[in-house]
């Protein structure tokens, strides 16, 4: 969420020798666009509790013009943090003469917290989507007793979870001894299991494991699913390669989008969002669209706060304004940055897929407590948690009967 405001500062404004203008008037300005995002965020003007950073960077003159930016980069229960920064964009010459500059030049650089007392807020906040990967191809019975295998494990999983506050299964399959398969057999076994027990959306995976051609991944769509992943290039995944060429990847958004399924674009770095685009020019990806941001895979992007804060500032270029993101993060980064996705807005995905511990050393019981856990992230953050019938809404999904 952000905020601007543009004006020109007047002989009023300077206070020292030469006509500059002191720091604090430009403080106050990023004090009035604080005051905006609050009332934006939470209906409420809140209050400025601190400053954490501030960097005066160029003097400032009257006679300037100045633009001054904020944006709210992390919440929490009652806080939002900030960041502004203030632009000169003109200036006065001599005489009457002034110039607006051909690149602005940053003058004022800060960051801060605001308050918004529970009591105060008026708006709000959006929900967050918890998705469970119960299964996933990699992850193996040797590293963890609690991963299922069979469908009624699958349907119980899957049932535990929803309980501990998910809106989305995303769904792999396995033989008994555990072998992963994408057998469209075995999907309909999982699916009817989860089916049979609970409302949530079914996302069923068409990455697979690595090694797997394209028609073999893509078998569950002929099952209709509602949501369905798409893998969107080709990379080292760990010690293997994961292979999604250009073509392959244009025929499975074509699938997916000729069957009125809800893709769910996994981008594992930077680029992949640029050929993310791509699809859309194509008309292969249909808005809304959403993107599962996959961070810490060996080979892809890693699982910091900034990796991630660069993918989201790419979908403010050339993606739809009701897109919607989710992070999951692998083994150890998996509930720190699902506690930071949080924050900065997006939706989250947990799981034994992606990580087997609850705490250091501490093997989660089952994908649900890893769910509980994040739910927990999210109350944290005063963001509700969408059901499966909300999270049907966010994402563009038509209702379910039954
Ligand atoms: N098993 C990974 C190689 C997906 O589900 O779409 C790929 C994967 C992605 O899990
Ligand atoms: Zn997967």
């Amino acid at each position: 969420m952000k905020a601007r405001v543009r004006l020109r500062l007047s002989a009023h404004d300077a206070h020292y020798g030469g006509n500059l203008v002191d720091g604090a008037r430009v403080l106050g300005l990023f004090g009035d666009v604080a005051t905006e995002l609050c009332v934006r965020s939470d209906g409420d003007e809140g209050l400025f509790r601190a400053y954490d950073a501030i960097e005066f960077l160029a003097p400032v003159y009257a006679g300037d013009f100045l633009e001054v930016e904020g944006e709210i980069v992390a919440w929490g229960a009652t806080s939002r943090k900030m960041r502004f920064t203030a632009r000169k964009i003109g200036r006065a010459l001599s005489d009457s003469a002034a110039e607006m500059l051909p690149e602005p030049i940053e003058v004022v650089r800060a960051s801060g917290t605001c308050v918004v007392p529970r009591g105060k807020q008026r708006i709000a906040r959006p929900p967050v989507i918890l998705t469970a990967a119960i299964v996933g191809a990699e992850t193996t019975r040797a590293q963890t007793p609690h991963l299922p295998l069979l469908p009624d494990q699958i349907g119980e999983e899957a049932r535990r979870c929803r309980e501990a506050g998910a809106a989305v299964i995303h769904l792999h399959a396995r033989e008994p001894d555990g072998t992963p398969t994408q057998s469209r057999e075995r999907f309909a076994q999982f699916i009817d299991a989860i089916r049979a027990r609970t409302d949530v959306i079914v996302q069923t995976s068409t990455g697979g494991a690595v090694g797997m051609g394209i028609a073999e991944r893509c078998q569950p769509l002929e099952l209709h699913p509602e949501m369905a992943t798409l893998n969107i290039a080709t990379m080292n995944f760990g010690d293997d390669v994961f292979e999604n060429r250009r073509g392959d990847v244009d025929t499975v958004a074509g699938w997916i989008r000729e069957r009125g399924i809800v893709a769910e674009i996994e981008c594992y770095d930077l680029g992949h969002l640029d050929a993310a685009r791509a699809l859309v020019a194509k008309g292969l990806l249909a808005s809304p669209l959403h993107f599962q941001f996959v961070l810490g895979v060996p080979g892809g992007v890693g699982a910091t706060p900034r990796a991630l804060e660069a993918m989201i500032a790419e979908l403010g270029h050339g993606f739809p304004a009701e897109t919607t993101w989710a992070v999951a993060a692998v083994g150890r980064h998996q509930l720190p940055m699902a506690e930071v996705a949080m924050r900065l807005g997006g939706h989250v995905r947990v799981g034994l897929e992606d990580n087997i511990y609850v705490d250091k050393g501490v093997l989660a019981k089952g994908s649900w407590e890893l769910v509980e856990r994040a739910a927990a992230f999210a109350r944290a953050a005063g963001r509700p948690i969408a059901t499966p019938a909300r999270a049907r809404q966010l994402l563009g999904l038509p209702e379910r009967s039954g």
